[in-house]
């Protein structure tokens, strides 16, 4: 969100920087720490860069900030990981336990215009602190700020504008939304406010509206409406204006959106009524120089990508994704599944308390923070969590319900891992499915290749032996390892050109199949994952499983993928 009339100030840069190690925090005290002998820059994951490679523990970011007095202000967080506290002028303010989910932090009033923001990081797996985060997990999981820093300085009133929400109507294509503004403050019984549309100079006339506890809920009619498809993805945008009774501007803030509608039934995905099929990749936010903290260039570089692929879809495996890649998403029209962060979790983890907490909590923050990208299609959440059990049950539900109260618009669904025994389906929109025939499982197998289309087609028509025939099925993902460069003879595992094959039998058996709404390859570029023991079927530490290697070079599946995906997007 945009905001023209308060002071936002952005906080990356240099900030003053101190590496613990594994100490005890039960009896650390930020307050007390003096020597800040290093600098970093933020955002960054300290473990990324060499000086902290592998490293784990307390970090400590010091930097100050500058809020006149008696000035309400907020500090905004895109994602600091794994586990945060954050003091200001040493008192503790806040602790987030989950390293992808944006928060927001009130800076308590003070006689000081100087305040001093430390901010301390831990990246320890500790189950007790961060049950979001288990060691376990296919990805490395780094330290530090990872995303932007912002520091708000609210108008001198009681209310102020925290967030807005714009969804297009069954009517979005002749521009009909509907507008929920979120408010801050001490709200009572009604605003004054007035709208722009398109940046248009002239804004509506301020007019009082109703509240309804700290919302207001407005009928936008958008005017030369403009429809949003990955094909054409064009964007509107709405700026709201909160004002006082006489119209003195007070606050303000403006989101984009898109005109278009996204709907699953008869087992299929519509997109503004259109069928649409699904070719996409399953994307890490990940780079070996940055780590999970890439650059706007980056992202920008890997779009481009997959749009030389055919494709026009990305899952944002598995974490609540950055805002930038989100808007360049909008902007270049790809298609996105977001989801909560989740990676097989299992009956010890949805028997946390602390866990179902801090997992709604970041749910809730990730839906919040994108509920505005036309791009994001699908909320996705808890990655191949074991769903064939009954003890997810009430976890699930209650995020499927969490999810649709926030955001009935968009359509859910987690990725399996236990197609035929799932208990879950019932409750999302999509059903996705992971699979890796002719990769996992394949020993002894003469031909691993041949295992692919047969074990597709039955999954697929399990889905409609079981009565989803309703619901639209998807491979969320498959995929297998090939290390870039490795050519031989023997065309075996690990070589491009076995990849090349598996991913173009893959394709081919997916997209040819009438219930498939889909394919998502796994995945997009190789990338960093856990090291130790569990490195043992992953070579270099890394899944190798990228089309791409991590520095973006083509494997020889990029040519096989891409010739498959473009011949099917002009079907
Ligand atoms: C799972 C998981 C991915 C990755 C993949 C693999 O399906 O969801 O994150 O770990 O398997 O490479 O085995």
């Amino acid at each position: 969100m945009i905001h023209k009339l308060r002071d936002v100030i952005c906080l990356n840069g240099l900030w003053d920087f101190a590496f613990l190690g594994p100490i005890d925090l039960s009896s650390f005290a930020p307050e007390s720490f003096a020597t800040y002998s290093e600098k970093i820059l933020v955002p960054s994951a300290f473990d990324s860069l060499p000086a902290y490679a592998g490293k784990r523990g307390t970090a400590l970011y010091r930097t100050r900030l500058s809020v006149a007095q008696g000035r309400r202000a907020l500090l905004k967080f895109g994602a600091v990981s794994m586990w945060t506290r954050i003091y200001i002028d040493g008192v503790l303010l806040f602790e987030n336990a989950c390293g992808y989910a944006p928060f927001t932090v009130e800076v308590p009033p003070s006689t000081h215009e100087e305040r001093v923001l430390v901010v301390l990081v831990d990246n320890r797996f500790d189950f007790d602190r961060a049950p979001m985060h288990l060691d376990y997990f296919d990805f490395y999981q780094y330290g530090g700020i990872l995303r932007d820093v912002s520091l708000h300085l609210l108008p001198n009133e009681d209310f102020w504008i925290d967030n807005i929400q714009a969804t297009p109507t069954a009517e979005y294509a002749s521009g009909k939304c509907e507008v929920i503004v979120y408010l801050g403050g001490r709200i009572s019984g009604s605003v004054t406010l007035k709208l722009c549309i398109d940046e248009a100079r002239e804004c509506s006339n301020h007019h009082e509206v109703p509240t309804t506890g700290n919302t207001v809920r407005l009928e936008l009619q958008i005017p030369n409406p403009k429809t949003w498809s990955p094909n054409s993805p064009n964007l509107h945008s709405v700026r709201v204006v909160l004002t006082d009774t006489d119209g003195h501007d007070i606050d303000d803030g403006a989101v984009r959106l898109g005109l278009r509608r996204i709907e699953a039934r008869h087992g299929a995905l519509w997109l503004n009524g259109q069928k649409l099929i699904l070719r996409g990749y399953n994307r890490h936010e990940w780079h070996p120089n940055s780590g999970p903290s890439t650059s706007t260039l980056q992202m920008f570089a890997d779009i481009q990508l997959l749009k030389d692929l055919g494709c026009n879809f990305v899952r944002g495996s598995h974490y609540p994704q950055d805002q930038r890649f989100l808007d360049l998403c909008d902007e270049l029209g790809i298609l996105v599944w977001e989801e909560n962060l989740g990676w097989g979790q299992r009956e010890n983890t949805f028997g946390s308390e602390k866990f179902r907490t801090d997992h709604l909590r970041a749910l809730r923050s990730m839906v919040q923070t994108s509920w505005n990208h036309p791009a994001v299609i699908i909320w996705g959440f808890l990655n191949e969590a074991w769903s064939d059990q009954d003890f997810v049950r009430p976890i699930f539900e209650e995020t499927v319900s969490t999810i649709r109260a926030m955001d009935p618009s968009r359509l859910v669904s987690f990725a399996t891992m236990c197609v035929f025994k799932d208990k879950q389906y019932d409750l999302v929109d999509v059903i996705s499915i992971n699979v890796y025939p002719g990769w996992y499982g394949a020993e002894g197998v003469q031909e691993p290749l041949s295992l692919i289309r047969p074990h597709l087609e039955k999954c697929f028509n399990h889905m409609d032996a079981e009565g989803w025939s309703e619901k639209p099925v998807i491979v969320s993902e498959i995929g297998a390892e090939a290390l870039y460069g490795w050519r031989d003879p023997h065309n075996d595992f690990f070589t491009e050109e076995y990849q090349a094959r598996y991913l173009k039998e893959a394709c081919h058996a997916a997209l040819t199949h009438p219930r498939c709404s889909g394919i998502v390859l796994w995945h997009f570029s190789d990338a960093r994952t856990y090291g130790g023991g569990f490195a043992i079927v992953r070579p270099r530490t890394f899944n190798n499983k990228g089309t791409l290697d991590e520095y973006r070079r083509p494997k020889a599946a990029y040519q096989a993928v891409r010739d498959i995906f473009r011949r099917a997007a002009v079907k």
